[in-house]
């Protein structure tokens, strides 16, 4: 079973994602156990402060390494981690081959930053992996822990069913999905493409493979390898 340890100053923020669908199913089968942990529990001073002002000046607090430290080294003598991450706007920014790599983890910690950011040091001696969610900034990695964490679970076997299945997601073979549609099959003028309606398993499939790649080629032609 994948074990999620996140660290974060806002715990409240992170209990709602986890809490429905897809992620609820995956907890309650025993596919992931995610942990949110409070930062704050691991500061040793009085006000359970754990941020401080930035060494050569400048607006805005930096987050300290004592209770960073504490927490991974409690965390670390449960367990052997595979990977420590930081969430950050300037970390590798997350894909679909991340999250592929990142669902054959047995334990991983998703550390939660806010402010102007942690203590340099912390990253240099302590983190595995930096990752972003894409080139725009949060108000902290909460929610950029919440994607990532997503988009690992729904990857585990056995948390999605036929129905969900991620095999014709987009991304999944390198292209965005087809264009899919439901009843009616003419509603007012606006009519479903024939080819579904028409029972032919082959042609569907490859009526649907036609249209991944040629949207794919639309809007995210970066996506193809050249020639495709
Ligand atoms: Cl991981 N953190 C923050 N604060 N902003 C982000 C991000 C992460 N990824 C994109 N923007």
């Amino acid at each position: 079973m994948l074990q999620i340890d996140i660290i974060t100053v806002l715990p409240e923020l992170l209990e709602s994602p986890f809490q429905h669908s897809i992620l609820k199913r995956a907890q309650s089968k025993g596919l992931v156990q995610v942990n949110l942990i409070q930062l704050r529990d691991y500061a040793n001073n009085k006000h359970r402060s754990v941020d401080d002002y930035a060494y050569g000046g400048g607006a805005g607090m930096v987050m300290t390494i004592e209770p960073i430290l504490n927490c991974l080294n409690d965390l670390k003598s449960k367990r052997q981690y595979d990977e420590i991450i930081y969430l950050s706007p300037d970390g590798e920014l997350l894909d679909q081959q991340l999250s592929n790599k990142l669902s054959l983890c047995q334990n991983m910690i998703l550390l939660c930053g806010h402010y102007k950011g942690i203590d340099e040091r912390i990253r240099e001696h302590l983190i595995t992996r930096e990752v972003s969610i894409g080139d725009y900034v949060l108000s902290g990695g909460e929610l950029a822990a919440a994607v990532l964490a997503d988009s690992v679970i729904r990857l585990l076997p056995g948390v999605l069913t036929d129905e969900t299945s991620a095999l014709y997601d987009s991304f999944q073979d390198g292209m965005v999905a087809p264009p899919v549609y439901t009843r009616p099959a003419d509603f007012n003028g606006w009519k479903v493409p024939d080819v579904l309606l028409s029972g032919n398993e082959r042609q569907i499939t490859e009526w649907r493979h036609e249209q991944a790649l040629e949207r794919t080629r639309k809007r995210r032609p970066g996506l193809l390898k050249e020639g495709e």
